[in-house]
């Protein structure tokens, strides 16, 4: 093929990665060729993922790291670049969405979501430049959503985030894309994960939840996107085949942002 999919060769940090989207598209990476690396908040979940892996035939280094913490992301690097070696790809994926009602969301609330969708890209994003620029050129995809151009009842935290980190996604193609790294970000529509099973839930009377019915009508492909689904985004995000794209946002949404939505019966 003339065009260049491959991954082989490369080292992709994927964050928060011990199951769901981040775990799909670790496993594409690794099949793309690359050498996988993942984090999780705590051990637990590093041990869960890593057995995750394991069962997945997939070879990877899991450390525990908080990526709000500064000095953590910092030291976990010094970790990967010892272990593995300097971060090509770096898929800014961990992410926490808290649904309340934005007049009764506490400030601490606000800021613990900002924390980890907004502040932690930035972190990870400015831990991982220097090797890039020193090793002429890198990757970084930012797992945005819906919800970096759409609002919602209830997710005003999330949304601010989000919407943010299609800016920061922009900003960082701006000021590095001299050094040959391409920031893209990738915005999966409603994806069957935990993060979202409770939008899922059958009701008593066995019927589907509202919302889940909401977003079935909202969406072209009538119905829920799966991890499977942002697997190939995620590769061409990565590889040369992206080389010239920079800054943009891909969305990955069966269509939801291009629909007004399906007349009620
Ligand atoms: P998920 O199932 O909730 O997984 C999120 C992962 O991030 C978990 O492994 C979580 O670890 C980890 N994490 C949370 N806070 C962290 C921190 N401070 N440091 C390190 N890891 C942390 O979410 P998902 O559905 O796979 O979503 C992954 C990303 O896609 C998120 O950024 C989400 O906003 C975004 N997204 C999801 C959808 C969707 O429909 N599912 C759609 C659009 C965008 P723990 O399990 O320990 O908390
Ligand atoms: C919600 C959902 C969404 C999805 C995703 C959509 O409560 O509306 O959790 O926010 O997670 O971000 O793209």
């Amino acid at each position: 093929m003339s065009v260049d999919f491959s991954l082989k060769g490369k080292t992709a940090w994927v964050t928060g990665a011990s199951y769901g989207i981040g775990f799909a598209i670790a496993q594409a990476f690794h099949e793309a060729g690359a050498a996988i690396v993942f984090n999780d908040i705590g051990q637990p979940q590093v041990d869960k993922g890593l057995e995750a892996y394991k069962a997945a035939g997939i070879p990877v280094h899991g450390y525990v790291c908080d990526v709000t913490n500064e000095d953590a992301v910092k030291s976990t690097l010094e970790k990967i670049e010892k272990d593995v070696g300097v971060v090509d790809i770096l898929v800014n994926n961990a992410g926490i969405i808290k649904r309340i009602p934005m007049t009764e969301m506490s400030a601490a609330e606000f800021r613990q979501v900002i924390d980890v969708d907004l502040n932690a890209p930035f972190i990870v994003s400015k831990a991982v430049i220097p090797g890039m620029i020193k090793k002429g050129g890198g990757k970084i995809i930012n797992i945005c959503s819906m919800m970096s151009e759409l609002g919602r009842e209830t997710v005003s935290a999330y949304a601010a985030a989000k919407g943010g980190l299609k800016m920061l996604t922009r900003n960082i193609a701006s000021e590095y894309g001299e050094f040959n790294i391409q920031c893209n970000g990738i915005g999966p529509g409603y994806i069957e994960t935990p993060q979202t099973a409770p939008l899922r839930e059958r009701q008593a009377d066995g019927s589907r939840h509202p919302f889940d019915q909401f977003i079935i009508a909202k969406t072209p492909a009538a119905r829920w996107g799966t991890t499977d689904d942002l697997k190939g985004p995620a590769v061409f995000l990565a590889s040369r085949a992206s080389d010239f794209v920079n800054g943009h946002v891909l969305y990955v949404d069966g269509g939801i942002l291009a629909y007004i939505g399906k007349q009620p019966k």
